[in-house]
């Protein structure tokens, strides 16, 4: 495998809560994370962020790692609970310091910072006041949005608003599954058009000439189970909620009006029209964050099942079903050609608008051999696979214009707590130390080559 165009972006990525710790230093607020995790039978393995990695006293030593690995671009999120802890008002000056010493710590190492602004941890004020379900909590993403970067562009030249805006709906408004824990039905839908709302607000409020401005989705194919028009029906159901209602204002400035008929929203988005010029702005790009591709099939019984939690508002009957491909710890189907696919499905839609691959990778159960070696042979296959298809897509003339591995070390799996292992580094997290394996060995290697 050879010959990526130069200047293509090689990274991997973090994300605030699930590596920093340090939830109480320098002023940082409570995020609607540390309520979430700190109730009982949310997270699987009673765990929380509190301490995770360590990487808020630790991350030079990280970003050294990542740089020793040959990899130029470290993707981080931004806490919005360390800039302003109550989610409107003053910025906290110690908050805005730690991201301009991390920024600058990656660029003393050759490696240029990629900043996203909001990876799932609103300050838990303002989901006390309504969260994502009220316009207000758009307008304040402005605000810190601007304040942030107003702050640290000089150092960070790369954002990106929102970090799949389908999970912060959806797994939090919709299954409860993720912080703040609400099942709202199809007013999880408002939700989706207030994240929309505030990355558009925020895009406005950071776009400069020196900088690039885009956002990370998580789209991915949707397979029907059979030719059967009822299956086929169901894909477009989920299809509409996990793709189209998030590229469609971004890229056509509309909502999927089937969508919005599905869940019973087509009155209530219809006030909000005026929104759509602002929600698309023009995009330097469309980070993907790809893991694996669905397959569904129609329920025997009716499709909607109004009232019951699920990221399906309007088809929760919806049936996932298992086409028998290998499956990584988290028990999502391994299809590398998806990576592919989903590329395509934003570059049909929006042909001349760069791509990266923001998020990629796999979770298995790592074991540390006595001799202290990390044998994850099937981490570095994942890896291998999904890199080739990169390759392929880049090789067709698609405008890819970098990869990011998920994730650069171990971290708090959200629900999963530390018992879903995604790093290319291996981290006790009883001592602290840090450990390459065997994927991230074969990446060095790579890379060099
Ligand atoms: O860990 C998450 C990350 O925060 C967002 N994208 C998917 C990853 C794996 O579940």
């Amino acid at each position: 495998m050879t010959n990526f165009p130069d200047g293509f972006v090689w990274g991997a990525a973090t994300a605030s809560y699930q590596v920093e710790g340090a939830v109480s230093e320098d002023g940082r607020g409570p995020s609607i994370w540390d309520t979430f995790a700190h109730t009982p039978g949310r997270i699987a393995d009673g765990e929380n962020g509190d301490v995770a990695d360590d990487h808020y006293h630790r991350y030079a030593e990280d970003i050294r790692l990542l740089a020793d690995l040959g990899l130029k671009a470290y993707r981080f999120s931004i806490a919005w609970p360390r800039v302003i802890p109550m989610g409107s008002g003053a910025a906290n000056p110690a908050g805005l310091d730690f991201y301009r010493r991390l920024a600058e710590t990656c660029l003393e190492n050759g490696v240029t910072p990629y900043a996203t602004l909001y990876h799932w941890d609103l300050p838990q004020s303002l989901e006390d006041a309504g969260g994502w379900l009220v316009r207000d909590t758009a307008e304040r993403f402005r605000d810190y949005a601007a304040i942030t970067h107003a702050a640290l562009s000089d150092v960070v030249k790369h954002w990106m608003t929102l970090n799949e805006p389908w999970c912060s709906a959806f797994l939090g408004y919709g299954n409860g599954e993720h912080a703040p824990g609400r099942t709202e039905g199809a007013d999880a839908l408002k939700a989706v058009h207030h994240l929309m709302l505030g990355h558009g607000l925020a895009l406005q409020a950071i776009r400069s000439p020196e900088t690039t401005v885009g956002i990370a989705l998580n789209p991915a194919p949707v397979h029907a189970a059979s030719d059967s028009e009822a299956d086929r029906d169901a894909a477009r159901r989920a299809d509409g909620l996990r793709n189209r209602m998030f590229l469609d204002p971004l890229l056509l400035g509309k909502y999927p009006a089937d969508v919005l008929e599905d869940t019973g929203m087509t009155e209530w988005f219809a006030q909000y029209e005026a929104d759509l010029p602002v929600i698309s702005s023009p995009l330097d790009f469309i980070g993907v964050n790809y893991y694996c591709p669905q397959t569904v099939a129609a329920p025997d019984g009716p499709i909607s099942a109004p009232g019951t939690p699920s990221t399906l508002p309007g088809s929760e009957n919806l049936v996932t079903v298992d086409t028998g491909l290998d499956k990584t710890q988290m028990g999502w189907p391994i299809e590398p050609g998806g990576l592919r696919d989903t590329l395509k499905m934003i570059n049909d839609l929006a042909p001349t608008l760069p791509l990266y691959v923001t998020e990629n990778g796999s979770a298995y159960p790592d074991e540390v051999t006595a001799d202290g070696r990390i044998e994850d042979t099937e981490r570095q296959q994942y890896l291998e696979q999904h890199l080739e298809v990169t390759r392929q897509v880049v090789e067709e003339g698609l405008p890819l214009k970098g990869y990011f591995a998920w994730s650069l070390i171990d971290n708090f799996e959200w629900s999963w707590g530390f018992s879903r292992r995604f790093g290319l580094i291996h981290v006790d997290y009883s001592t602290q130390e840090r450990k390459l394996k065997n994927s991230a060995l074969w990446l060095r290697d790579f890379l060099e080559a």
